[in-house]
């Protein structure tokens, strides 16, 4: 088996760590590579190919389920905790973006991703996670004043599940919708903004459309 020390990459040695059940060590990971790529570039470059990582190795059955649970665990803590920790005035600016997964969907975590590289991109975003009723998220746009919502889920069903309050939803503010389940179709279906799997590529259309730019999210597809 791998160990932290002999592992070839940043990731190797986090998933290294993870199976070793060594939190010390994946959070020294997710803090170097803080520090030395910037919080953004570590989400992106770090944090999802090693939840990628992750997932792949619990597939090939590399990863037992508690390894799964508890990587995933110290990476939440550290997307709400570090990787915060510098943003609140951004973070609590008016007319954020609301961001929830439907019911029936628990991978919440690449949402979380987004939401760190909104906050720290100077979006205002609510992060409301996993399993979120669409009344209740609806409230939320409402009580924040909400300048859109982004609807995130692993499985295309869960969004064709929800299409008819998706549909409502999109009618009151703008939608977009992503994640694995996310496809062209679906989000017309929906009434919503397909955002690409890129996480790049959504943030700069996010960033482009909050600051007004209409070549940003197209609210009105
Ligand atoms: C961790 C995990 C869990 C955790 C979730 C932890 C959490 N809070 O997120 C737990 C244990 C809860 C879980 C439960 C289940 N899981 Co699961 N899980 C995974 C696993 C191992 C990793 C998922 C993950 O976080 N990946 C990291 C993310 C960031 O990567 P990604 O999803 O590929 O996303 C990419 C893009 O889509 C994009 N992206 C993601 N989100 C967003 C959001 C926005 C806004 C944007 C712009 C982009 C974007 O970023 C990524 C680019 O790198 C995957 C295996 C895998 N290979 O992915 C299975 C997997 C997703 N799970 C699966 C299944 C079946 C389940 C269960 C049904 C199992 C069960 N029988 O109970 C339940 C479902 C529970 C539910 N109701 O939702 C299947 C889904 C298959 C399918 N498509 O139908 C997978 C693929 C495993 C498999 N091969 O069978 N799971």
């Amino acid at each position: 088996m791998t160990t932290p020390s002999d592992a070839a990459t940043p990731v190797d040695a986090m998933l290294a760590a993870a199976n070793a059940m060594d939190e010390h060590t994946l959070r020294a990971g997710l803090r170097d590579a803080a520090r030395d790529l910037g919080v953004n570039v570590a989400v992106i470059d770090v944090v999802l190919p090693f939840l990628n990582a992750v997932g792949r190795a619990w597939e090939r059955g590399d990863c037992s389920v508690a390894s799964e649970h508890f990587a995933s665990q110290v990476v939440r803590s550290w997307l709400t905790g570090a990787a915060l920790a510098d943003v609140d005035a951004a973070s609590t600016a008016t007319d954020p973006i609301v961001l929830a997964c439907p019911p029936g969907e628990r991978h919440d975590l690449g949402l979380l991703c987004f939401h760190v590289l909104l906050v720290r991109s100077g979006v205002p975003s609510r992060f409301l996670g996993s399993d979120t009723p669409l009344p209740g998220l609806a409230d939320v746009c409402r009580v924040v004043g909400a300048s859109g919502v982004i609807v995130a889920a692993t499985r295309r069903r869960v969004f064709e599940a929800h299409g008819g309050a998706l549909r409502v939803l999109a009618r009151h503010y703008p939608l977009s919708i992503g994640g694995a389940g996310a496809d062209a179709e679906v989000a017309e279906h929906v009434g919503a903004t397909l955002l690409p799997s890129d996480m790049r590529r959504s943030l700069a259309q996010v960033v482009r459309w909050h600051s007004g730019d209409a070549t940003g999210v197209n609210v009105s597809a």
